[in-house]
């Protein structure tokens, strides 16, 4: 049976997809790949491993002969903070790394995912219950990237009949790997601090409201629409996908509630600031609940009670395997 190759493996998507990939389809079908190599002993290097640089299309070509992959989940990319601080080196990456996956994959017939996000849209797109077919005009480097992402893979998919599917992704919250460089990246930095009874500073105003997602939802999402029948697809790339929406003074309260005494200030960060302005504050996902039956398990409740436990979990493993 063909593989699955997942690109960008090592980073905060690739490090919950590839075991939940291994457990759903056996350790050896699934290929991890960055192009920092996985440390041995982490969940990524449990299974087979290679070093991949996607801006080398010979690398890709060579890793998917070798292990006869069918699919490629490809994760490798900037995110938009980053992406904002190195425009050039984002073009590169996120751009000419999907092309050079897309033309691996038109010539070894393999079906391709690709995470869109939010951020494809701009500030011109209806800010509240933003439609899954409406205006596209990022003002970010990252998002310009996802937009033009998004329509290479309908080309290749209408030109060359390559199974391309996608998802636009809300901020994504975990308690497995940190996001690097994002800005819905606060979503999950303020946890860290709020377990260990330390403040925290906020890069974002109070009022920014904007879609997340919890990483378990993120993932069954990923693998529903690959295996999702494509008589039903009407839209592949990309479909939008939430699951709750919310600002850092609505999850703070949340967290609150657990932990009481949490202080959190406010030191708005422009560059940030500016991008989260420039998103939806809440998408409308009715494609993806009509076309392939997406709905979301975790809303901030249970998605805040969730990662505290994990996290405290985490830093307490004596007390909690003693039972203390
Ligand atoms: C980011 O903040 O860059 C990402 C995203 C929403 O695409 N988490």
């Amino acid at each position: 049976m063909k593989r699955i190759l997942v690109t960008g493996a090592g980073g905060q998507i690739g490090s919950e997809l590839v075991p939940a990939l291994r457990a759903h389809y056996g350790e050896d079908r699934v290929v991890a790949s960055d192009v920092r190599l996985a440390a041995p002993g982490t969940t990524v290097a449990s299974g087979p491993i290679e070093h991949l640089d996607c801006t080398h299309i010979s690398e890709i070509e060579h890793a998917v002969r070798r292990h006869d992959v069918g699919t490629i989940f490809h994760l490798a990319a900037l995110l938009s903070a980053v992406a904002e601080e190195k425009p050039r080196v984002a073009w590169e990456i996120n751009m000419g790394g999907l092309y050079r996956v897309l033309e691996v994959a038109r010539l070894h017939g393999c079906a391709v995912f690709f995470p869109s996000s939010i951020g494809a849209f701009g500030p011109s797109t209806p800010k509240r219950g933003t439609p899954q077919d409406t205006l596209q005009r990022p003002s970010t480097m990252y998002g310009i990237t996802k937009v033009s992402s998004e329509l290479l893979c309908n080309y290749y998919y209408q030109r060359f009949g390559i199974d391309t599917r996608g998802l636009r992704l809300p901020g994504l919250i975990s308690h497995v790997a940190p996001p690097g460089g994002g800005t819905t990246d606060y979503a999950v930095e303020i946890f860290h601090r709020a377990v260990r009874d330390e403040p925290y500073t906020c890069f974002l105003r109070p009022d920014s409201c904007l879609d997340m997602m919890y990483m378990p939802d993120a993932i069954r999402a990923m693998v529903e629409l690959m295996e999702a029948d494509p008589e039903w697809l009407v839209h592949r790339n990309a479909f939008n996908i939430t699951a709750m929406s919310f600002t850092p003074a609505q999850l703070t309260e949340e967290i609150r509630k657990h932990v009481p005494d949490l202080v959190v200030r406010y030191a708005v960060d422009p560059v940030r600031q500016a991008i989260a302005d420039s998103w939806p504050d809440a998408i409308d996902d009715t494609a993806a609940r009509d076309e392939w039956g997406w709905k979301p398990q975790y809303d901030l409740e249970s998605m805040v009670q969730n990662m505290l436990d994990a996290l405290r979990a985490k830093l307490t493993p004596s007390r909690l395997r003693t039972g203390i």
